[in-house]
């Protein structure tokens, strides 16, 4: 599904990378604060919806979309579209966080809880993580506690209407308690882990688990 990793698209993702590489490295945007607030330390509140990503949107039809479940589950899961949506669907609004300092209140989704899924697929007990894996090669990784959390949603809308491409429709992860990063975008498969497997930027230098209230943009 993805397009030439080559080229100029290839050049622009290495520099998006080294970039965000290097603000690790410096700590960029650290304020040394923690917060309760809604608006977490560090954050400004934007209301567009910016697009971040390795520069490269996989196209992906909702006809080769559909969802893989496996790993330490009792019963892995390959859903279709058509199977996916026919699962209960549940409607969330919830805050955007970005390490890059943006923040965007009252986003309302609609997708599947995780916890609907996890009913499904019933990971063993040996079972503690969880890999996202997407279409563009990126992973993220989230702990079975955190993804199992009720506001944690596998949407495919955002205010009523498809997800666009660019912000990963078909089929998004949304775990608004956590930075961005964690919410993949073009999500293929979800892979159940006794042992954590950083992702594509938590082997980068950003931090494990990106709590925004904690301030954990890197680590
Ligand atoms: N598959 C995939 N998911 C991804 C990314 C990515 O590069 N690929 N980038 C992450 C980052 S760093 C952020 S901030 C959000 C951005 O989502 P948005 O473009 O919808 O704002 O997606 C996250 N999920
Ligand atoms: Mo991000």
């Amino acid at each position: 599904m993805s397009e030439p990793e080559d080229g100029l698209f290839g050049q622009i993702k290495d520099k998006l990378i080294a970039a965000k590489q290097k603000w690790a490295r410096e700590g960029r945007l650290l304020t040394g604060k923690s917060g309760a607030g809604r608006l977490p330390p560090g954050q400004r509140l934007v209301r567009d919806w910016p697009v971040l990503d390795l520069g490269l949107q996989p196209l992906v039809a909702t006809l080769d979309a559909g969802l893989t479940v496996d790993g330490l589950v009792a019963a892995p899961l390959t859903l279709d579209w058509e199977e996916f949506l026919a699962l209960p669907q549940t409607d969330e609004v919830s805050d955007i966080h970005c390490v890059t300092a943006w923040s965007r209140y009252d986003n309302h989704w609609r997708g599947v809880r995780a916890q609907t899924l996890l009913d499904r697929v019933r990971p063993e007990p040996a079972a503690r993580f969880v890999v996202f894996h997407s279409h563009d090669g990126y992973t993220t990784n989230v702990s079975l506690e955190r993804f199992a959390a009720p506001d944690v949603l596998l949407a495919h809308s955002w205010e009523g209407r498809p997800l666009t491409r660019e912000h990963g429709g078909p089929l998004r992860v949304v775990m608004p308690r956590y930075y961005f990063w964690k919410s993949a975008k073009w999500l293929k498969r979800i892979e159940f882990r006794d042992q954590d497997q950083p992702g594509f930027w938590e082997v980068r230098g950003y931090h494990n688990v990106g709590d925004p209230w904690r301030e954990q943009r890197y680590g």
